[in-house]
């Protein structure tokens, strides 16, 4: 009989348990997929340029504004709809253009800088199946630890 609370309790323990790691992990993908309501950055005009399904890689432009009084950096891009995300710089050397890693990427206090073809952009490297077609959501992870949720529309 006390063999049979014993193991109960330990029942008890476990599932609360349980409960207790379930709730962490929803808060966790909650906080994800939230954007921050005031950010130090704001984004406008985002898209990504459409490309045949079986493209491995895309490229995403925006204008970026820092409306804050400090330079803000941004540490990290991601989006679940590819296994990887990165912000790169398009630079031309004896006429070919070659990309290198731009992050973190620094945002001047009121300045804008812009993401554009031929310069900086958001590589979005091996899409998940299905593809996404007619919107891609892109998180950008901020030094003031804030991050900001962005839907880019595809345009031809
Ligand atoms: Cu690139």
């Amino acid at each position: 009989m006390t063999e049979w609370i014993t193991h109960h309790r330990s029942i008890r323990v476990f599932s609360g348990l349980l409960l207790f790691m379930l709730s962490v992990t929803s808060i966790a993908i909650l906080s994800a997929e939230r954007s921050d309501p005031d950010p130090a950055l704001q984004f406008s005009d985002p898209w990504v340029r459409q490309m045949p399904p079986m493209t491995r890689m895309r490229a995403g432009y925006v204008q970026i504004h820092n409306s804050s009084n400090e330079v803000i950096s941004i540490i990290g891009v991601r989006s679940a709809d590819f296994e990887l995300a990165e912000i790169h710089r398009s630079i031309e050397i004896d006429g070919r253009y070659r990309m290198q890693l731009a992050q973190p990427l620094e945002v001047a206090a009121g300045h804008t800088i812009e993401l554009k073809p031929k310069g900086l952009h958001v590589m979005l490297i091996r899409p998940v199946e299905p593809a996404p077609e007619d919107q891609i959501d892109i998180e950008f992870q901020l030094s003031n630890d804030q991050s900001v949720v962005v839907t880019f529309d595809i345009r031809s």
